[in-house]
């Protein structure tokens, strides 16, 4: 076994798990979950009660994300949507607040990051409002649990009357640029985990999408990985749990089996929250994308007719890959969704039933093979694995290629990615892998073309399919690379190009903040007289303009600073070369 540990502190200084529990109690004492609109008006005390009674009545419940940024606008559209969808003959029952990253680390810390395209709550009373407005029930995943400001938004969370908070995965994979509170984040992720679980009815959400899902290339392992998770949040802190996923499945079938591997383990038979749309499969043409968005609801909706989960069956509208949805648009994906959930009816009995379970029946087998061989390699490390903090660092400080590479299960192969044949490569990749073809198809033969040059790439959030497309080519092509990362900062950028003296930086980025980001990076490459540096942009070139609740696309503007951003991967490799040929006129 060859694993290396970046570990961020000390497992072995955190609290013990008896401290931890009595802190727990403490805070649980204080803390009472509010009564939201919903809950009144459907007389219960939390979204999983709720769900339960649905799952008997045979309801099928619907959900939306919504992200707009600011307090009023949030408020005004939920209350939109909510009373437009009822008068239209539809309904939803569930909205997904999506915070802005600002809100994953404590207060004073905020200032430090550039706000995104996400809400922020700016006080109790924004917090408390949020299950005051319709009677639609509130959702918290994105920047919550798992966050280093997790358990203050887990309390503001629940004395709100959100009982659904998330979001597991994040704890593996969601950084804040320049402030390191690691142990803190673990800590307080415990002590979050461990209040839900003293509220019956509380649901702790993981949106693998999010995490290590997006990131493991056989689903056999997916199917381990969620094993573990409950073994943390569950068996060791007393809460109760479910799994959320969208961009890991495009094949219908596959994301009904998926729902199944995670509902056999599901012991204390907790509901779900919601299953999330196939956004990988959108793209800028909408009449497309709604076939997409059938393709994901209609099969979300047959699983639920079959073996109900209480997974609500999201609607994604159509403009999901261009930016934040308008609350028209959001309206219209509802009475898309409604028409899928009708018509589901007339499919789930004729779905060859025992073919699914077969499928599903592998992925545990394996899935259980690999929950093993990870604990027991874990303990051949040294790790506590009945202190779930010391499980949660250690697995983090392995990451998802390392786990993969030495648990996975699938066969021993020396060609293969990762070194294994996957037992079920997850669709994720193979849509990436349908994408990067084309990409490559673009490209061309570029093999040696690039070779005695030097770039610098980076993604400036957690996207990061467009960089290792970037990567990739430019390998091929035999440039000399230094990938950054993720969530890479300008300063970092500055110091490598000292360092490495490379004459090209090419910048996917995805997360709204294109243009101030192009201004720091042209500035700082000033002020260091690196006037000759080329840079290049791509991803989603938007930003919050002055206040604006949608991000604009700000192409435009980042290119008047110099920046190349036309967006086409397939013009690298000119570039580059002209660069270093001195033929590239800025
Ligand atoms: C996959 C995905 C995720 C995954 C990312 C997994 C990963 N490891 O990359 C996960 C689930 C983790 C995620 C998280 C978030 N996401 Co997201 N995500 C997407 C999604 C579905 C696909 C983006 C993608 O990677 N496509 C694959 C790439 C390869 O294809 P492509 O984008 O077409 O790339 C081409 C070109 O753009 C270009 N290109 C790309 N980079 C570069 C660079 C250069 C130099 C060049 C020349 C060209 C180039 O070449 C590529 C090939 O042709 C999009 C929606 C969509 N369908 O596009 C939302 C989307 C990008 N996400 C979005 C948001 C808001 C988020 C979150 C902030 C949500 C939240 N509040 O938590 C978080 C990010 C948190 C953070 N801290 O940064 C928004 C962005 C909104 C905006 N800017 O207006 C989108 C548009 C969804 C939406 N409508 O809300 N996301």
């Amino acid at each position: 076994m060859q694993i290396t540990m970046n570990k961020r502190f000390e497992f072995k200084d955190l609290p013990d798990m008896k401290e931890i529990r009595s802190q727990i109690d403490k805070i649980a004492a204080q803390t009472t979950i509010g009564e939201t609109l919903f809950f009144k008006k459907h007389g219960v005390t939390s979204e999983g009660e709720f769900k339960l009674k649905a799952i008997k009545e045979g309801f099928i419940s619907k959900h939306s994300h919504i992200g707009w940024n600011s307090w009023d606008e949030t408020a005004k559209n939920v209350e939109y949507i909510y009373n437009e969808l009822e008068r239209r003959g539809s309904y939803i029952t569930r909205m997904g607040f999506i915070c802005d990253w600002i809100m994953g680390v404590p207060e004073e810390y905020r200032s430090k990051l550039q706000p995104g395209t996400g809400l922020i709550l700016k006080n109790p009373d924004e917090w408390k409002a949020i299950g005051q407005i319709a009677p639609v029930q509130p959702h918290m995943s994105d920047h919550m649990i798992g966050c280093p400001n997790a358990l203050e938004n887990a309390r503001l969370a629940l004395e709100a009357g959100v009982t659904s908070i998330g979001n597991v995965s994040h704890y593996f994979t969601y950084e804040y640029p320049g402030i390191e509170l690691e142990r803190e984040r673990t800590i307080n992720s415990l002590l979050a985990f461990g209040l839900m679980g003293k509220f019956e009815g509380t649901i702790v959400h993981s949106n693998l999408d999010d995490g290590y899902g997006n990131q493991f290339h056989d689903l056999a392992n997916l199917a381990g990985w969620t094993m573990i998770e409950r073994y943390l949040v569950e068996e060791l802190l007393g809460a109760s749990m479910t799994f959320s996923y969208g961009n890991l499945f495009s094949d219908p079938i596959s994301r009904i089996v998926f729902n199944m591997v995670c509902d056999a383990t599901n012991t204390k038979g907790t509901p779900g929250t919601m299953t999330f749309g196939n956004t990988i499969d959108y793209g800028l043409d909408f009449a497309r994308n709604y076939g997409a968005l059938c393709n994901f609801s209609l099969a979300d909706a047959i699983c639920q007719r079959h073996k109900p989960t209480g997974h609500a069956v999201a609607s994604v509208p159509v403009s999901e890959a261009c930016r934040i949805p308008t609350p028209e648009e959001i309206i219209e994906g509802h009475l898309c969704v409604d028409v899928m959930i009708e018509k589901s009816k007339f499919l789930e009995p004729f779905i060859d039933w025992s073919k699914v379970e077969a499928e599903r029946d592998i992925l545990l087998a394996c899935g259980r093979v690999f929950f093993e061989r990870v604990m027991s390699g874990l303990e051949d490390l040294g790790v506590d694995t009945q202190h779930p903090g010391e499980v949660f660092a250690a697995l983090k400080a392995i990451g998802a290629e390392q786990l993969e590479r030495n648990f996975g299960v699938g066969k021993k192969e020396k060609t293969a990615i990762r070194g294994r044949e996957p037992v079920k490569p997850t669709d994720i990749i193979k849509t990436l892998q349908t994408k990067h073809q084309k990409v490559f198809a673009g490209v061309g033969n570029v093999e040696r073309e690039l070779e005695g040059t030097k770039v610098v790439i980076g993604s400036t959030d957690i996207h990061d399919y467009g960089k290792e497309m970037l990567k990739s080519i430019c390998n091929t092509a035999g440039a000399h690379v230094f990938d950054l990362g993720t969530y890479v900062t300008a300063e970092e950028i500055i110091e490598n190009l000292l360092e490495t003296e490379s004459k090209v930086v090419m910048i996917s980025t995805y997360n709204g903040i294109a243009l101030s980001f192009a201004k720091e990076l042209t500035s700082l490459l000033q002020e260091n007289g690196m006037d000759d540096v080329v840079v290049m942009m791509g991803g989603l070139i938007n930003e919050n303009i002055d206040g604006s609740q949608l991000a604009v696309d700000v192409t435009s503007e980042v290119k008047s600073l110099g920046i190349i951003c036309d967006n086409r991967m397939e013009e690298i490799v000119p570039i580059i070369k002209q660069v270093y040929a001195g033929e590239h006129e800025q």
